[in-house]
């Protein structure tokens, strides 16, 4: 457990109660299933949510049963929070703006063995989830590998920017083609590796302080859609929205 564990913004799920607290699923089989594909226990999803009200129902709707929900709320101006607690999922509350910020707290507000971490914009859909949960394994982190279904998915400039990076990645021994909108491991280990950005460096930053780790950085293909209808696109569609992710990921290489 990394040291000095903060502790975690206000939890507020649709039970009513506040603070840490066990899965709600059932019960995990504490070993969370080793082998592969036997994964018994809760998965948390770990959602990092910014204005995505118009694309949370239907990716809540599409969690795998004994998936469970953390929508991250990181100062929404929307109903995101509300829209999700509607559709049964924990809302956790991240006051410190950024991608980074959210996913860390989202990963301490966790408590099942094994967590996802997928995009609420609808790009992503859950229903794969398992796919990638079923390859997690100790020292093992699955990232999931986009492939767009329309090239309006995922606009030029933003995958020749990521091709770019994962490049630099592949020089420096990460075997990746992508920088995993969505991957999989063990929470605890995870936290363990210790990342610290707490921007839009944080993707790369987890590749690259698993395999200095020693961990193994595995790929699975997942479906990469346009995100959501009446959701605002925060980094690929503006200029600035993708300058800030490039000079972010420039700051941890
Ligand atoms: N909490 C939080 N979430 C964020 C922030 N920025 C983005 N997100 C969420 O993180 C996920 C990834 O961000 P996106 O904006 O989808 O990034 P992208 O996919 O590279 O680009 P677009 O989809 O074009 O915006 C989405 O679920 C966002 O709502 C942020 O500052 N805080
Ligand atoms: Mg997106």
């Amino acid at each position: 457990m990394p040291p000095g564990r903060p502790s975690v913004a206000e939890v507020d799920d649709d039970r009513g109660e506040t603070g840490a607290r066990g899965p709600a699923g059932p019960a995990d089989a504490g070993d969370g299933g080793d082998r592969r594909g036997d994964r018994s226990g809760t998965v948390d999803v770990v959602l990092p949510c910014l204005n995505e009200a118009a694309a949370l129902p239907q990716v809540l709707a599409r969690l795998p049963a004994g998936y469970r929900a953390l929508v991250v709320d990181n100062g929404s101006t929307d109903d995101s929070a509300s829209v999700a607690r509607d559709h049964g999922a924990t809302v956790v509350t991240e006051t410190r703006p950024g991608y980074g910020a959210a996913v860390h707290t989202g990963l301490l507000a966790a408590s099942a063995d094994i967590v996802c971490v997928m995009d609420a914009d609808g790009s992503l859909d859950a229903a794969r989830l398992p796919d990638l949960v079923a390859d997690v394994a100790p020292d093992r982190l699955v990232v999931g590998a986009r492939r767009p279904v329309t090239a309006a998915a995922w606009p030029w400039h933003a995958r020749a920017g990521n091709r770019l990076i994962a490049a630099v990645l592949r020089r420096r021994g990460v075997p990746v083609t992508d920088l995993g909108a969505v991957r999989a491991a063990h929470r605890e280990p995870l936290l363990g590796l210790d990342v610290r950005d707490r921007a839009f460096g944080y993707p790369l930053e987890v590749l690259l302080r698993a395999a200095e780790a020693g961990w193994t950085v595995v790929e699975r293909p997942v479906d990469y859609h346009e995100r959501a209808a009446g959701t605002r696109s925060k980094v690929t569609g503006s200029v600035r929205g993708t300058w800030r992710a490039v000079r972010d990921m420039a700051r941890v290489l």
